[in-house]
């Protein structure tokens, strides 16, 4: 309750000139702003369209063991290494703190990126081209991606997820 109450029927006084060019400015500026963010999807690259599934921790991890299963390679820092087919379903897992298996993709093939989180949510950010996606427990964020340079890219989590969270750090290196 305030101290200073305002006079009686002030809701209903007439807005002034300055304040009615003030409305009609913002209201410009936040059209600007939701037209960029449409222009910004279609047109920049950070942020390309995903679908996004309902999954389910069990239902996840069984696809993922099973995808690792079928394309290990070897091993690294007690990683597994995995190398998939072209144009085949691609599984990372993100939970504290890693992001799993380290992936070894071919330049210029397609790959069918399947991105789940088994505990908490954590962010996707695949440096240092800086492509960013959420992902969030018990949904599968689906995306189809075609690695146009060879190199050693990180995965970086980029959605502060406790005290590990610096050290959530994986690996996709994409072959000539
Ligand atoms: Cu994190």
């Amino acid at each position: 309750m305030s101290a200073i109450p305002p006079k009686e029927g002030w809701y209903y006084t007439k807005i002034a000139k300055e304040e009615k060019i003030w409305i009609g400015l913002a209201l410009v500026v936040c059209l600007g702003l939701f037209a960029t963010m449409i222009l910004w999807h279609v047109y920049g690259k950070q942020n390309p369209s995903f679908t996004t599934y309902k999954t389910n921790v069990h239902e996840f991890n069984a696809l993922y063991d099973a995808f690792v299963e079928k394309y290990k390679v070897g091993e690294e820092h007690g990683f597994a290494v995995v190398k998939p087919d072209p144009n085949t379903d691609v599984f990372m897992r993100a939970q504290i703190w890693r992001w799993e298996p380290v992936l070894i993709l071919k330049k210029g093939e397609s790959y069918r990126f399947h991105l789940a989180s088994t505990d908490f949510l954590h962010g996707f950010s695949l440096q240092p081209i800086n492509m960013n996606f959420m992902v969030y427990p018990n949904h599968d964020y689906v995306l189809t991606f075609t690695p146009t340079e060879a190199g050693e890219y990180k995965v970086i989590c980029n959605e502060f997820c406790g005290v590990g969270h610096h050290l959530m750090v994986g690996k996709i290196v994409v072959e000539e």
